[in-house]
């Protein structure tokens, strides 16, 4: 079953917009397989964002992403990758549409509240760098037959 990972940065997690956030891709039909409340190393932070590496905001990105704790979190379903992006919207918040996440919550790049894998390749290697696999939860919801034929 397809993967993404999901984190809650550290702005949203100081504005209370944890449980809004999980409510959403709970209602949506998406399964939560992996959950962790914690404060990010920069090694981690480094890891994370290495494809920005060279980038003049790399250095703030990594200060912002450092300063508080995040809610990391795997979420499981069919097409939960590109899904979780169109829930997210676009990368700078006022130019994402009233609806998502950041359209709805944010106004500023440095602070949008969330991060979501950008493919499906991309999940894979940030599950593995978030999670350890005895970390992630195989289960059913009951709910099941009431989301899919
Ligand atoms: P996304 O988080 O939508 O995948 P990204 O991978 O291009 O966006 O960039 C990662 C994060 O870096 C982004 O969430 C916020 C920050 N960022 C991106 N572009 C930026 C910019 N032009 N100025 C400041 N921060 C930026
Ligand atoms: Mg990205």
């Amino acid at each position: 079953m397809e993967r993404t990972f999901l984190a809650i940065k550290p702005d949203g997690v100081q504005r209370g917009l944890v449980g809004e956030i999980i409510r959403r891709f709970e209602s949506k039909g998406f399964t939560l397989i992996g959950l962790k409340f914690m404060n990010v190393s920069r090694e981690l932070a480094e890891s994370h964002y290495a494809v920005h590496r060279e980038r003049p905001f790399f250095p703030s990105l990594i200060e912002f992403i450092t300063s508080g704790p995040v809610v990391a979190m795997v979420w499981e379903g069919e097409g939960v990758v590109a899904s979780a992006r169109k829930m997210i919207g676009a990368t700078k918040p006022l130019s994402a549409e009233p609806g998502t996440i950041r359209g709805d919550f944010g106004v500023s790049v440095g602070r949008n509240i969330i991060h979501g894998s950008d493919a499906i390749e991309t999940a894979q290697t940030e599950v593995n760098l978030w999670f350890k696999d005895e970390d992630l939860v195989s289960w059913q919801p009951s709910m099941t037959s009431w989301l899919q034929e």
